[in-house]
């Protein structure tokens, strides 16, 4: 007579398990594939970012990347490597990423079915100071290969799935489609993503604000009467604390975890804004709004945008519900 296997009583759900286990529901075809391999991707960054500062990956390259910033060797690893691996996926018709000017089209013969935005390590001025950075991912599936720049630069709302990886004191990845966000952590150990918190939800009580305060000189007079605003909040009792790290995904990943939200507005010094549209403000708005939360660039979603250039920047407000809200309200008033 057969009996069901028992599962052993400490066992865990790896990535692959959790992803052919939703399978239907949740993952169509290649799609499948096309996460577990942006976790390979995932796994081989982490190992060098681990190993910063033993092996050569630290300091600068001497060149100047598409935003006029200097390359940080680490940035190009983990851009050749996410490259790498998205190409050989089998899954991948084009790419778009912070580090490189133009999009790219990946041979017919090996192409898939998708489109995959990335910025390979924001935060990466956190590098040398050993502090949380990360991978953000978008992924849009496209019915034929893109032939055109226009077929690339998609509103943020026809992402089939988004995610980010941190690579900090453990290494997570975070993966949402439009119902639901998991979190899996990477056992060093076994070399697998764990799933860590599953059906993540964003808290709806307001307890966290990241912003770069040093920018206030520059903000538009909205910036200052919210902040007023949340601030006032704390006369009788602590109720909001400051948060900033200076690493957008980690700075997002804690406020979806403890409750908070991250504003990055347009100002006189970033007349477009800072954060770049595609590929940092979009998968994680849309993971945001899979958990609950929301987003903005002042009067609307960054989903709904209609991105023109592929290092388009935008104004951005990030998190819990009621702040974005408030943002929305402010901006609104003065903006
Ligand atoms: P990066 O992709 O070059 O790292 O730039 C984006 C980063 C965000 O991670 C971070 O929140 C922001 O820029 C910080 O900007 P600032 O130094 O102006 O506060
Ligand atoms: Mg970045």
């Amino acid at each position: 007579m057969s009996r069901e296997i028992p599962l052993p009583r400490d066992a865990q759900i790896t990535l692959t398990q959790h992803i052919l286990r939703h399978q239907s529901e949740r993952f169509r075809g290649s799609l499948s594939t096309l996460i577990t391999q942006i976790g390979v991707a995932a796994k081989v960054i982490a190992a060098q970012v681990r190993r910063a500062g033993i092996i050569e990956v630290w300091g600068q390259t001497g060149e100047v990347n598409v935003q006029g910033e200097e390359v940080q060797r680490l940035d190009e690893i983990a851009n050749d490597t996410f490259m790498s691996v998205l190409e050989q996926s089998g899954c991948v018709a084009a790419m778009a990423s912070e580090e490189e000017d133009d999009w790219l089209k990946v041979p017919e013969a090996i192409a898939g079915e998708y489109l995959v935005v990335f910025d390979p390590l924001d935060g990466s001025s956190n590098i040398e100071v050993s502090t949380s950075i990360g991978t953000i991912f978008g992924i849009y599936a496209c019915s034929s290969p893109p032939q055109e720049e226009r077929e690339v630069l998609l509103p943020g709302r026809e992402m089939v799935g988004a995610g980010y990886v941190i690579y900090g004191s453990s290494t997570v990845f975070v993966y949402a489609d439009q119902t639901r966000v998991d979190c899996f952590t990477l056992d060093p150990v076994v070399g697998e993503f764990l799933l860590s918190r599953p059906n993540l939800r964003m808290p709806t009580k307001l307890g966290m604000i990241s912003v770069n305060e040093f920018n206030e000189p520059y903000w538009p007079e909205w910036m200052g009467a919210l902040m007023a605003e949340l601030k006032e909040r704390n006369r009788d009792e602590r109720v909001i604390t400051g948060r900033h790290i200076g690493s957008l995904v980690a700075d997002f990943h804690r406020n979806l975890i403890k409750g908070g939200a991250y504003l990055y507005p347009v100002d006189s010094h970033n007349k477009r804004g800072k954060l770049r549209l595609l590929y940092e403000c979009n998968p994680l708005a849309f993971i945001s709004r899979a958990a609950g939360g929301s987003d903005t660039w002042g009067a609307g979603s960054v989903l709904e945008l209609h991105p023109t250039s592929l290092h388009q920047r935008t104004g951005f407000a990030v998190g819990v519900k009621e702040a974005i809200e408030l943002v929305e309200r402010h901006y609104k008033r003065e903006g």
